[in-house]
């Protein structure tokens, strides 16, 4: 194949050689090398809108919105074909689908072979983290799906910028993306760490097609952050100003829709007016070690990939701000007039077509409950100031948490380092609808990394642990559940805005301030010095929220004591020893 001269935005032979061979293999139509400007993104977009891949929505109130609709099978991740595929099964663990990397490159190539005939083949260049940071990573996505191509360019640092940091270098992440037919039965988001390669098919939603996100900056970024001393996380990271002025960032891991966004992104109200709040990570957080010995965040994307359903002015009014403008919706519903809509919005008073396109019969929801909407960070009213810092930001505590209807507390600090990555280790959540499958189902999901950790689990809690104890300011190590419920099953904590109750408790034990009891397996807050002033919650509540059930826990243990021991001798013993020491204290 010879490349027309205007094309060519590259002098990487190498970067050349994958990309043709990958169109020797696939057979598109056309090339196209993404350059990341405006006038491309909007050609993008009308295109798509000429086509029917986008809707225009009502652009006198949404300008520069539109929607996307799915194939109604594919509207969220699909765990059950998510593949790392490593020389040895071992180095995958027993928590990653594995298969051989021969076997999954002839089953791949099979199904690329002229799979984007007819079509034009994108090349997307994406840096990851801020340009000039030494943390920052490049990836190149190829992909037939233009609508990829537009949510890379709001996520991530992409186009001619990404190929100039590369220059002629090798070291990039490699990653091969066809939409196929949308086949769910030969659908496959394969990872092969030890090439930085990864090849996913016959799928177009976000988790499972945009490369750049779970694939590159954690599967992938997690492999090669272990052999190079670092972590790439399923975190947020949030920067809280207090009304003296002092800044601290907090990061924090929950599982798939349990509330990193509206974490991240909580505006301060009523008595927290004299606070300020502003986000740098709605999901993924990577961390390293500076020369001081804190632990410094950096977020590798530029914007959010976030639920709709359960947005709106109480819960994140930041967020409503953002997505005003320039925003693509995904499987959101529709009113007659072209507004977005969703469950958790006010009832709207006109005709709603459903993420189906079809008029809401009321019988099924309007959204689909995984609908998310694509927005940069940078028209974010609320973005970190050290949002493109490339040193990243210091964190003073880690937060674990996920959905529990009953047993953990509302918040429960780790005794010290070990304990704190032994929580994070025994984490469990109910699944959620960010994953296809059973939702409500708990599973132990440690550091929210269960889907998203691209070699054996065993090996990252070695790691994991590793890291905070060669910081010479480790970050103190929280539980939080948002999702404790009460006898008739409704929550028992008001969440969203009041979150920053607990935020100030945690920041005061950052200081060595406020008070706590000590339990069996943690400090909880002591009820009568934790602030809650202008909040209204039943006493009876409050004591729920902080109950420590030694039974319940107890279950707890041994129930995580099963899911280490899938792991063998590879389990670090410095965790097993924390855990009968804790284990021991419930008995
Ligand atoms: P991913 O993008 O999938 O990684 O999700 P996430 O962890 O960022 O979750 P997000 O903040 O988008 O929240 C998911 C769902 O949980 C939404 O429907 C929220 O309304 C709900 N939620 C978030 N925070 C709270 C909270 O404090 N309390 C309650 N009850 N619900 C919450
Ligand atoms: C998640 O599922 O954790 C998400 C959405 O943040 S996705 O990009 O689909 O992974
Ligand atoms: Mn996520």
């Amino acid at each position: 194949m010879t490349i027309p001269e205007e094309e060519v935005i590259s002098t990487n032979r190498y970067l050349f050689e994958w990309v043709y061979s990958v169109a020797s293999l696939t057979r598109p139509n056309r090339i196209y090398w993404c350059d990341g400007s405006d006038e491309e993104y909007e050609s993008l977009i009308n295109e798509m809108v000429s086509n029917g891949i986008l809707i225009k929505l009502n652009q006198d109130k949404f300008p520069g919105c539109y929607l996307h609709r799915s194939n109604p099978n594919d509207v969220a991740r699909t765990e059950e074909a998510t593949f790392i595929c490593t020389r040895n099964k071992d180095d995958a663990g027993p928590t990653n689908n594995w298969m051989p990397v021969d076997k999954a490159k002839e089953i791949l190539n099979n199904i690329l072979k002229d799979s984007m005939r007819g079509r034009t083949m994108y090349v997307v260049p994406y840096v990851l983290g801020p340009l000039k940071s030494p943390y920052s990573r490049i990836g190149i996505q190829i992909t037939d799906s233009p609508y990829i191509v537009a949510n890379l360019r709001l996520l991530t640092r992409m186009g001619r910028k990404a190929l100039q940091k590369l220059g002629n270098s090798r070291d990039f992440v490699k990653g091969i993306h066809s939409m196929c037919n949308l086949d769910p039965r030969n659908r496959f988001i394969c990872h092969f760490p030890e090439e930085k390669l990864i090849i996913s098919v016959n799928s177009n939603y976000g988790g499972n097609a945009i490369l750049s996100k779970k694939c590159h900056a954690l599967r992938i970024a997690s492999y090669e952050a272990r052999n190079e001393g670092w972590l790439a996380e399923h975190m947020l990271i949030v920067s809280i100003v207090d009304p003296e002025g002092r800044m601290y960032h907090i990061a924090g891991a929950f599982p798939s829709a349990s509330g990193k966004t509206n974490l991240a992104m909580l505006k301060p109200r009523g008595y927290f007016e004299n606070w300020k709040v502003f986000t740098l990570s709605d999901d993924i957080a990577w961390l390293h070690t500076d020369k001081e010995g804190r632990l410094r965040a950096i977020n590798p994307e530029t914007g959010f990939f976030a639920v709709a359903v359960g947005t709106n002015y109480n819960t994140n009014p930041n967020m409503m701000e953002t997505i005003k403008k320039n925003t693509i919706f995904t499987n959101v519903a529709m009113t007659e007039d072209g507004e977005p809509w969703w469950e958790g919005l006010e009832e709207p008073k006109k005709l709603v077509y459903d993420w189906r396109g079809e008029v809401w019969n009321k019988k099924g929801p309007a959204a689909y409950p995984n609908s998310r909407f694509t927005v940069s960070a940078y028209q974010y009213p609320y973005l970190s100031p050290l949002f493109d810092d490339p040193e990243g930001v210091p964190i003073s505590a880690i937060l674990f948490g996920g959905r529990r209807r009953k047993t953990v507390p509302l918040v429960l600090e780790a005794f010290d380092i070990v304990h704190g990555v032994l929580m994070g280790a025994m984490l469990r959540a109910e699944t959620t609808v960010a994953a296809s499958g059973k939702v409500g189902i708990l599973r132990n999901d440690p550091m929210a990394m269960l889907p998203f950790c691209g070699y054996n689990m065993a090996d990252y809690f070695t790691h994991f642990l590793d890291v905070m104890k060669r910081l010479r300011y480790p970050p103190r190590f929280f539980l939080v559940n948002w999702f404790r419920t009460g006898s008739d099953g409704s929550y028992l904590w008001p969440g969203f805005k009041d979150n920053m109750y607990v935020l100030k408790w945690i920041l005061e034990r950052v200081e060595g301030k406020a008070r706590a009891i000590e339990t069996p397996v943690g400090y909880v807050p002591d009820l009568e010095s934790f602030d809650l002033t202008g909040l209204e919650i039943p006493r009876k509540n409050l004591e729920e929220l902080f109950r420590i059930d030694k039974q319940e826990w107890l279950q707890e243990f041994n129930e995580v004591e099963k899911f280490f021991e899938l792991f063998g001798n590879r389990f670090p013993s410095e965790l097993w020893e924390k855990f009968y020491e804790i284990k021991s204290r419930l008995a």
